[in-house]
């Protein structure tokens, strides 16, 4: 299938979004896939005004019948799984295998959403006063602003979507600029869940906005949009952050990681190579759960170090990096040429202090795509400039003495994303449960490929936010306390008052 057709199958309406300003081209090979057309300023106030009507209506509907849709939605894609795969394997260059998981995350959270539409549970709390109830009610919260990243370009819509439709929020998207087929790819699989749903959807339920960081920041911006959920750079975030809470809006941040896994003297390393090595080479390293770090006990760090360096050159000298399409590849390209310069400027900074670098150099460039051979760097100590985040699959290893200095390590960066740990001591466990400062503390597992039935997210500048499983379905509802008097006397006063007129 060329990408036209897979493109005519998932975007039916593709030529109405066709356009000069914006093109898209395949990491793959740099070529183009399309070119569309960016909203304006003025198409961007239509949008909204649409999802603000379509909130009226929406949040009137049941939320089971709410959950229904995206029960429909979840439909669509277990159909349609292994076209949007494949398209968001040609937009974004991750692995087709990976695509899939990707499209999987989306199902699971449809699920996941699906029964929540039935859960989104209040409180009754004791009141103080004779004759009062006091309840706590979770109301729909408005029309959502969505703003996502190229690495997960359309997992990441699809948490926010599907908690947001349930909890009777409409949802404006603006998927990165380098993203924007997938996003016009999910719409449609909306609307055909729509046209099953029958006409209790309003028009402007869920709505794509395509545009480049001026129009995502006149979302930012904008009052109607009571919630803005960002994901991507620490610099965007810190731009979105104030500029949400300057008109007292709320924002859900999923920004930068820096996430290590700490190996001991007790790790199996049946398991801890594996995780190590997904998490940092897959995806080509360019995951917000992407290991960038392992802290390894000086004990062991020279022979983990080497097992790391030999799978890595294997991989570039056995084929396994090229075309993601190709079900033998492991590793694809890096989004763009920018991504492999930022790549290369960080290797330069590290290389001083390094003991040892393996890999890193650009393969493939025949293609015309940017495709790198993943790095591992041995350190003896932890370099101002590891504390920045490299998007690319560039991991430092890095050795301890005692569990507590590895903790000390590791929270020292000023993300706080996902974290990991490789022990068969049940003691140790525990102790990096507790002193780990991230969002999300895995044992015996690698930091990236969190399961949606967790809240996922991370502190510091990772932004703070939790969205997907668990209780993350608050962010997209109003708290409303509410007291009620039901006796027939006058009611008392709370705090022990009296206020006799
Ligand atoms: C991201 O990279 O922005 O935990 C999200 C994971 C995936 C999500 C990553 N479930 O790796």
């Amino acid at each position: 299938m060329t990408s036209a057709e897979l493109l005519a199958r998932l975007i039916p309406d593709l030529d109405a979004h066709r356009g000069g300003d914006l093109k898209v081209t395949s990491p793959t090979d740099s070529a183009e896939l399309a070119s569309l057309k960016m909203d304006s300023a003025a198409d961007l106030e239509v949008k909204i005004v649409a999802a603000v009507q379509a909130f009226h209506l929406w949040r009137e509907v049941p939320a089971p019948r709410r959950g229904e849709l995206v029960r429909l939605l979840g439909e669509e894609l277990r159909a349609h799984k292994e076209d949007l795969a494949r398209l968001v394997t040609l937009e974004c260059g991750k692995i087709l295998e990976e695509g899939r998981g990707e499209v999987q995350e989306m199902i699971d959270i449809c699920d996941f959403a699906v029964g929540l539409s039935r859960q989104l549970y209040g409180l009754t709390i004791a009141s103080e006063r004779p004759n009062h109830v006091m309840q706590e009610n979770w109301l729909p919260l408005g029309p959502v602003g969505i703003i996502s990243a190229f690495n997960f370009p359309v997992a990441v819509w699809s948490w926010n979507a599907a908690l947001a439709l349930v909890c009777g929020d409409p949802c404006l998207w603006k998927p990165s600029e380098k993203t924007p087929l997938t996003a016009l790819a999910c719409q449609a699989l909306f609307d055909r869940a729509v046209a099953r749903f029958g006409s209790d959807a309003p028009a402007g339920l869920s709505q794509v906005v395509i545009g480049d960081a001026k129009i995502g920041e006149q979302m930012v911006d904008d009052h109607r949009l009571p919630l803005i959920s960002a994901t991507g750079s620490t610099r965007m975030g810190r731009a979105v952050g104030p500029r949400v809470a300057a008109r007292f809006g709320r924002s859900l941040l999923e920004l930068g990681g820096n996430n290590a896994i700490i190996v001991t003297p007790s790790a199996d390393l049946g398991i801890a190579l594996p995780s190590i090595l997904f998490g940092s080479v897959g995806t080509a390293g360019q995951r917000c759960t992407s290991t960038r770090r392992v802290i390894a006990h000086r004990s062991i760090i020279e022979g983990l170090f080497d097992q790391l360096a030999s799978n890595v050159t294997a991989l570039a000298e056995s084929g396994r990096i090229g075309d993601p399409l190709d079900p033998k590849t492991l590793i694809g390209p890096l989004i763009d040429e920018a991504a492999f310069q930022t790549m290369q400027t960080s290797l330069e900074a590290v290389r001083p202090h390094a003991v040892r670098v393996v890999g890193g150099g650009r393969v493939l460039a025949e293609s015309g795509g940017w495709y790198a051979a993943p790095a591992m760097v041995l350190l003896d100590g932890q370099p101002e400039s590891v504390l920045t985040e490299t998007f690319a699959p560039l991991t430092y290893v890095i050795p301890y003495d005692t569990l507590e200095e590895a903790l000390a390590i590791h929270n020292s960066v000023p993300q706080g994303l996902s974290s990991a740990i490789m022990t068969t001591d049940l003691r140790e466990a525990e102790f990096f449960k507790r002193h780990s400062d991230c969002g999300i503390a895995n044992v015996n597992i690698g930091t990236s490929g969190a399961e949606i039935g967790g809240a996922f997210g991370g502190e510091k500048e990772t932004g703070g936010g939790r969205e997907s499983g668990s209780d993350s379905w608050k962010a997209y509802m109003r708290r409303q306390t509410s007291p009620t008097y039901h006796g027939h006397a006058r009611p008392a006063l709370a705090h022990g008052i009296t206020f006799e007129v």
